[in-house]
This record gives C-alpha cells, sequence and structure tokens, in this order.
C-alpha cells in the first residue's frame, strides 16, 4: 500500500522570510503575554510555574527556530560533509535555561519576568528533566551535541523517544523505591513532530533471493511485520554563534494498513493490541544492568534506532544526489555510542545491497569508511552478546550480512596469522563456544575505521587487553578522545555568580575556550580574589543546604562543613563502600572522642541503582541506615552529617556541583573507563580526593599532584596483587579498619534489621572481591587526612580550589569535540548567516 503523501506542492518561500525577532526585554513581555493570555488562556489568578514556563519557552522557542531554519539552510546549501551521532542515550536535563544563555537573553528574560511580578528561577526549576538516558554515556551525548553547535560543526544527533526516562528515585526506609519517569505528562514544547518523514522499519518475516528484470540477484526480507518511526526534532543551538543543530528521536507506532487488514479479519481487539505492541519499542529506557542483557525489546530497540536513522540519512541522500553513491563515503560519518548502535554496520549494508543494489565491495568499502566507534567500558559484562536464534528470528537478513561480514574478516585474520586457529576464535564476530553469539564489539571494530576510548588510561587498556588482538591487526585505527563537559551548562548556567566573577576577572573569552581560565592562575595568590572566590562557594552551599531541606526538613547543616560529595550510579566498581567505611571511621573517632581541631563534614551521596541490582540497591540501604544513626546522634551534632541525597540528574547535579568542596573518584583503577562527574565538579572549584583511574590521571596531571589528593593502588599493582589479596589479614592489621568492620558487623547500624548487610560485609572481606576496597582502606584514610589538614587553612583551599577551577580548561567537551573532529570526523565548520 502506498504511503500517504504529506506534502502535495512547493509553498511559497516568501512565507519564510519573516523578520527576526527582537531579543529585548520588551519583546520577551509580549511575547510572553501573546502565549499566556492568548495561547495558553490563564491569567493572573493562575499559581502554577508550568504555565508561565511554556508561555516563556515558546517565546524562547521562536527565536530558536528562526536560527534553526538557516543553519538547516546553509548545511543543504553548502552541500558539507556531515556526521551522525547514533546514541541509544540523550541525557538532555532541563531546557530553558540552557537554551536562554546559548540565545543570549537570559538578562532580557529575567527584567521581563521581573516586571510580571515572576521569578525566573522558580519558572526554570518547574521544567521535568528530559532524563533519556542512564548517567554518564547519555550526558556525554548531550554535551557532544552542544559542542558541536558551538562549534558550528554539521551533525546530527539521532537517538529514541523514550515515553518513560530514567525512573525517579525516592527512599522509603532507607530502601530506593522506583516509579516510572512519565516526563512527557505536561507535554514538551521543545520538540516538533515530523509526521511526515515517518519511516517503516522491518521485523520478522524471512528472506527470499529474486532474480530482477536484469537476470541479477536481490536478496528480499519479506513477510515482516513492519513498525513505524515517527521522527521528533528538538533544536539544538550554539553559544552565541546563530547555529541551531538538530537532535532527532524516534517514537515507535503501528503502521496503519497493519491494523486495518487484521480489522477486515475481524480482529479489532488484535488491532488494537498490536497497535500497542508496536509502542512498546520505545515506550522505556533500558536501565544501565547486567540483568538487563540479551532481551529482545532491548535488539529491537538497537535496530529501530539503526535502520530509522539510516533510512533517513540514505533518504536525503538519494533526494540530493539520486542513486550515486560515489561520493556517500567523502560527505558522511557515523560516530556509534558504544555498541549499542553497532547494529548500523549491518543495517547500512542491507540497505546498500538490498535497496539501493550496490556490490557487497561496493557497500563495504563505504561502511568502513563512514562508521566510528566509542567504546566506553572495560567491564566483561557490558559487552553486548545476542544469540544467534534470537537474531534471526528478529532480523533474519541481518544474520545473513553479519555472517559474511565475518567470513571475510576470518579470511583476512587468516592471512594474517596463518593457522593461528585460537586467535580465528578470540575474533571471530561469532562466539561459537556454547550457543552461537554475535559480538558487538566485534562487529563494531571490523566494521569501523576509528576505534576509541574515553581517557588515556581506558583507551590504553582497550589495546593492551581486550581488544589486543584488534589492535594487532589495525593499529591505525585505535585512537583516544579524552571526555569532556561543556562549560556551558556546567559552570555558565549552573553557577553564574562564579560565571560572573571569572568573567570580571579575565573575560568571557572561557566560555567557548576554556583554556582560558589558565589566566586565573595569578590570582590563587590575591587575597581579595580568594575571598570573593570563598564567598560564592559559600552561597552556593548554602543554596543546597536549603535544596536538601526539601528531603530532609530535620537534619541541620551548617554550609561551614566541609562538602564531601559523591555523585554517581551506584556501582560495586564505583566504590561507595569505600566512602561509608571512612565515615563510620570518622564516626568511631568523635566516639572516641578524638576531635581535636576536628573539620566539620558532610558527606553527601547520590545517585541509582539499576532494579534489578541487588548489591547497589544494599548499599543504599546500608548509606541510608548509617546516615540515620548519625544525624540522630547529638555527638555527631556539628561535626559530621552522612545525607543520601534522593533521585540524582541531571537538574540534581546542577545545584550540586557549584556547592562542592571535596570530589569522590574512588574506583577501582582500571575500572572506570572516564568519568565525567569528576570534570564538573572540578571546574566548579571541588578538588578531587581520587585513585589513578580513568580522566582522574588526567585531571591531577592537569592540576598538579599539590592540588589532588591521591590514594589506591595503580591500575597495574591492582592486576598485580589479585591473587594473594587476603582482605582479612588486611582488616586484622588495622586497627582502625578492624574497629570499622566490628561497629558495621556487629549490627549497630541494622540493630532492628539484623543480617540485612550480611552480603556486602562478605563481599568486602572475600579473597575473590574485584573491586579490592579493603586494600585501599588505609591510603583512603590517609589522604582523608590530608584533605582536612588542607581544609583547616581556609586560604590554602580556596587557592587548590581556584586553581583546580583554572586547570579545568582541557575537560571542555569543545577541547573533546575539536579532537573528534582534526582525526574522525574532519567536518568544516559552516558559520550559518547573521543573526547571532
Ligand atoms: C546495556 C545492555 C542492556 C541495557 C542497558 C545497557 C547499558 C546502558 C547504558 C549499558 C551501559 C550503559 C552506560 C554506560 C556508561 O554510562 N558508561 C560510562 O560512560 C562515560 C562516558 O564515556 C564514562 O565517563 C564512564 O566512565 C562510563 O562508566
Amino acid at each position: 500500500m502506498p504511503q500517504k503523501k504529506f506534502v502535495t506542492s512547493c509553498p511559497n518561500p516568501l512565507i519564510f522570510q519573516l523578520p527576526p525577532l527582537g531579543k529585548n526585554k520588551e519583546d520577551f513581555l509580549f511575547d510572553f503575554r501573546k502565549y499566556y493570555v492568548n495561547l495558553l488562556g490563564r491569567d493572573e489568578f493562575c499559581r502554577s510555574p508550568l504555565y508561565a514556563n511554556e508561555a516563556l519557552s515558546l517565546a524562547v522557542r521562536d527565536r530558536l527556530m528562526e536560527r534553526w531554519k538557516i543553519t538547516h539552510d546553509t548545511y543543504r546549501n553548502n552541500a558539507s560533509r556531515r556526521m551522525f551521532y547514533l546514541s541509544m542515550e540523550f541525557l538532555m536535563g532541563r531546557t530553558l535555561s540552557n537554551a536562554m544563555l546559548n540565545l543570549g537573553v537570559t538578562d532580557a528574560v529575567s527584567e521581563a519576568l521581573y516586571d510580571l511580578g515572576l521569578e525566573i528561577e522558580e519558572l526554570i526549576d518547574s521544567e521535568f528533566d528530559a532524563g533519556l538516558g542512564n548517567g554518564g554515556l547519555g550526558r556525554l551525548a548531550a554535551c557532544f551535541i552542544d559542542s558541536c553547535a558551538t562549534l558550528q560543526l554539521p551533525v546530527i544527533g539521532y537517538g529514541l523517544r523514550y515515553e518513560y526516562g530514567m525512573f525517579t528515585q525516592s527512599i522509603v526506609n532507607g530502601e530506593q523505591v522506583e516509579k516510572p519517569d512519565h516526563w512527557l505528562r505536561h507535554g514538551n514544547i521543545w520538540e516538533i513532530k515530523r509526521l511526515e518523514y515517518s519511516l517503516r522499519i522491518k521485523f520478522g518475516g524471512h528472506t527470499e533471493v529474486q532474480t530482477d528484470e536484469n537476470g541479477s540477484h536481490r536478496v528480499c526480507w519479506i513477510n515482516t511485520n513492519d513498525i513505524l518511526a515517527v521522527p521528533y526534532d528538538t533544536p539544538i543551538p550554539g553559544y552565541h554563534n546563530g547555529t541551531v543543530n538538530t537532535l532527532r528521536l524516534w517514537k515507535a507506532a503501528a503502521t496503519e494498513e497493519f491494523d486495518l487488514q487484521e480489522f477486515n479479519e475481524g480482529d479489532y481487539a488484535d488491532s488494537v493490541a498490536a497497535k500497542n505492541t508496536a509502542e512498546h519499542i520505545t515506550m522505556v529506557l533500558y536501565p544501565n544492568d547486567a540483568n538487563e542483557n540479551g532481551k529482545e525489546l532491548r535488539l529491537r530497540q538497537q535496530y529501530f534506532l539503526a535502520s530509522a536513522s539510516l533510512q533517513d540519512i540514505l533518504g536525503h541522500w538519494v533526494g540530493q544526489h539520486g542513486e550515486d553513491f560515489s561520493l556517500f563515503a567523502e560527505k558522511s560519518c557515523f560516530q556509534l555510542n558504544d555498541t549499542h548502535p553497532s547494529i548500523a554496520v549491518a543495517e547500512l549494508m542491507r540497505l546498500l545491497l538490498d535497496n539501493h543494489g550496490l556490490s557487497w565491495q561496493k557497500a563495504w568499502t563505504i561502511t568502513r569508511s563512514t562508521m566510528a566507534y566509542t567504546n566506553h567500558t572495560l567491564l566483561p559484562e557490558a559487552l553486548e552478546k545476542w544469540p544467534v536464534p534470537l537474531f534471526k528470528k528478529l532480523l533474519p537478513r541481518l544474520v545473513e550480512i553479519i555472517f559474511e561480514i565475518n567470513a571475510h574478516f576470518l579470511a583476512e585474520v587468516a592471512a594474517h596469522w596463518p593457522g593461528d586457529i585460537a586467535r580465528l576464535q578470540r575474533m571471530s564476530i561469532i562466539e561459537e563456544c556454547g550457543l552461537q553469539q554475535i559480538r558487538m564489539a566485534h562487529l563494531a571494530i571490523v566494521g569501523s575505521f576509528s576505534v576509541n576510548g574515553v581517557a588515556q588510561l581506558h583507551s590504553q587498556l582497550l589495546q593492551q587487553g581486550l581488544f589486543k588482538d584488534f589492535y594487532q591487526l589495525w593499529p591505525q585505527k585505535f585512537n583516544n578522545k579524552t571526555n569532556g563537559v561543556t562549560p556551558r551548562r556546567w559552570i555558565a548556567a549552573c553557577n553564574p555568580k562564579l560565571a560572573a566573577l571569572i568573567s570580571e576577572t579575565i573575560g568571557e573569552g572561557w566560555i567557548t575556550d576554556l583554556r582560558e581560565l589558565k589566566k586565573l592562575v595569578p590570582y590563587a595568590d590575591d587575597v581579595a580574589f580568594r575571598k570573593r572566590w570563598r564567598d560564592i562557594k559559600q552561597q552556593s552551599k548554602q543554596q543546597l543546604v536549603d535544596y536538601k531541606k526539601h528531603y530532609y526538613p530535620d537534619v541541620t547543616l551548617s554550609a561551614d562543613a566541609l562538602f564531601d560529595v559523591q555523585v554517581k550510579r551506584i556501582h560495586e566498581y564505583k566504590r561507595q563502600l569505600l566512602n561509608v567505611l571512612h565515615v563510620v571511621h570518622l564516626y568511631n573517632r568523635i566516639k572516641q572522642g578524638d576531635t581535636e581541631n576536628w573539620v566539620a563534614r558532610c558527606v553527601l551521596i547520590g545517585g541509582k541503582a539499576a532494579p534489578g541490582y541487588s548489591m547497589a540497591k544494599k548499599i543504599i540501604k546500608l548509606i541510608n541506615n548509617v546516615a540515620h544513626v548519625i544525624n540522630s546522634d547529638p555527638d555527631m551534632a556539628g561535626r559530621l552529617t552522612l545525607l543520601f541525597l534522593p533521585d540524582y540528574r541531571v537538574s540534581a547535579m546542577e545545584k550540586i556541583c557549584p556547592a562542592a568542596d571535596l570530589s569522590e573518584q574512588i574506583s577501582t583503577a582500571g575500572k572506570e573507563a572516564s568519568g565525567t562527574g569528576n570534570m564538573k565538579l572540578m571546574m566548579n572549584g571541588a578538588l578531587t580526593i581520587g585513585t589513578l583511574d580513568g580522566a582522574n590521571i588526567e585531571i591531577r596531571e592537569e592540576v598538579g599532584d599539590e592540588n589532588f589528593f591521591l590514594f589506591g593502588l595503580t591500575e597495574q599493582q591492582v592486576v598485580e596483587k589479585r591473587h594473594s589479596y587476603n582482605p582479612v589479614d588486611i582488616i586484622n592489621q588495622d586497627r582502625d579498619l578492624q574497629k570499622v568492620m566490628n561497629l558495621l558487623e556487629c549490627g549497630h547500624f541494622n540493630y532492628f534489621e539484623p543480617g540485612i548487610f550480611n552480603d556486602i560485609f562478605n563481599s568486602l572481606k572475600c579473597p575473590n572481591d574485584p573491586w579490592m576496597t579493603i586494600a585501599d582502606f588505609r591510603s583512603y584514610i590517609d589522604a582523608q587526612q590530608q584533605v582536612e589538614e588542607a581544609y583547616r587553612d581556609q586560604e590554602r583551599w580556596s587557592k587548590m580550589s581556584i586553581l583546580n577551577c583554572a586547570y579545568s580548561g582541557k575537560f571542555s567537551s569543545d577541547r573533546t569535540i575539536a579532537d573528534y573532529n582534526h582525526d574522525i570526523w574532519k567536518l568544516t565548520p559552516q558559520p550559518s548567516g547573521m543573526l547571532k
């Protein structure tokens, strides 16, 4: 059945030539009223900030729209090379304040709202986070597309429009309780639905070889159950530059005739149910959890993203160039955000072979010169594999293509290492032992011209360990791209007072060239500057105290305490437990009266546990139980507080990082690929206590070891010590540690819940504990002592804080993106017109 045509004729281009909208206070006053009163039908008696937020967002969006169109036209007219960032996650957080900042209208809007008796903060805070990601990887994608727009690179982000994002977390009796995150409940004004660009995605069915009129063979994938992919576009503004790029997210919907057919057969209820099944595909974001591995729906999601995005891109190409793909590789490039979208390698082959009639050789040359793959983890359980039978049932044509790719690839390996059967088995895309499985990382490496890790150590470990065979075969494919975060959201928007002080001192250049923060170095020795720096930190801490009141109205907290922050997903390798051991150690010291020159400390821990990760959930419970004992003990008052901040998310981090004094980056060396929270905290003047892991190593290199609290085994020592690791011996030889373990194990923190933490204690004491927490206890405690010493001298601390910010320039995602572009994408910046 032919698809409906939505566009019947070309409208007159003159209708697009509207005069540019103003960005003054009066312009916003006018537009705000227009939307609030005329469109939304509200008046001065409406108390909900949601409508004021919507009216303002519409006014801001209008300014994005005009720039969006110009950018779009520029890219089309210049026919420049483009990059497509494929990611299962885009953890965007809120949009309004970032859009105002990048458009340069924050002040005008604040003044307009002030005249109306409205507070900009309240409107900003009423927006729901777009939580379409788990953590680091998803937020990285969001920072990257911000930087691409700021660098004016022709980039489109492709992802999924999950109906439910990352679950919201509340704490009941110390335990995590998950609730679905229905973030679209009140609509989403930032997205534009583009039904006219919907595409069909095939699932199931079988393949057949057919002969066409020229006598050549073509594989047809038939009898499929098709699902519609509907695109929703979100504008991504660059900073003060007029560029507005696109984030295109796909929603699954039932195809119309599919319903109709069943309807004709009288299965009305079934046809409605089928519509529902179709929509399941983009219903919910999968949590980052080993237990969710191998789920059929996840594979459907991955293919849905890859197929919709590639069809969209190829369709566009054909619209411009016809069926001539000779320049396609020169003009396009795909970045795969982990293996999650790596089925794109096989899907691009399928589309080029079956839909566009290219030869295998031509299709493979294009695929291999357009795909680039980023790895984000070394943890073996996170390496995706799919059982061949499942793959065959869902995507029969793709399995054929993957096996053919593998056959060609193994021939190449065999030619390189004749007779090395073990190597063939290790490198094969198909794992043969037991149930046949498809190794997605191998598919990604074989199908890409570039493979990168996300920090120096991580990239090095990929080359020497996990992907060693591939590195030996293709050393030139491998490279490092140390992560970064956008300074617009992570300093300018979330810490406006600090941003103003920095700009007043060194100018505004740092916002788009973060290395300029180095100009702050001399001011670290300026007493007056240090005082202003400290005052701003103090105000941010007070704001965080007010924020936490919402969750803990009864816990008193002084902004004078050292704010010691660990916020990230809860995982054993991130070692929130090591933090807890330290807190219990401090508790013991206070109880013993060892409080001379005591440094008051507030330990803040936040993060979500994957719903199926029971150990992580127990860790949350332990943190809350310890917090309860500490926070209700009068001996601790003014000395030690422990708080678990519920529902950690992007908008929470925007309040937390300006207030942090100490950044806890304490993973077992070799396990955290990079980390990006470490960078956000550093930029906001927090000092790091950390292991030599991920990007911590580079942070320390930049800021100097005298401004970083280092502890713990190195990655090499972790590997070496593993065989002889005996945590019980270590406990027995360390009085402090013994006391900490005794107190924990005697049930002091779970008096009425006996035994609930036994799994945790046993894992700590197990010689096979992969995270070797006990091994790092002593050096961690010593490093924490040095933290206290430094904090006691507020002048010294302020100096170190300023230097941490001053040397954080490397960790701008602008630098990361410039590196990707220089080494991999090779795009030319495309400034787009006069409107800034
Ligand atoms: C896999 C299978 C089934 C369901 C979900 C998943 C899944 C989802 C998300 C697996 C992994 C993720 C996310 C991983 C992630 O966030 N990794 C982090 O990436 C950051 C950006 O590079 C790094 O800074 C962190 O070190 C890394 O842990």
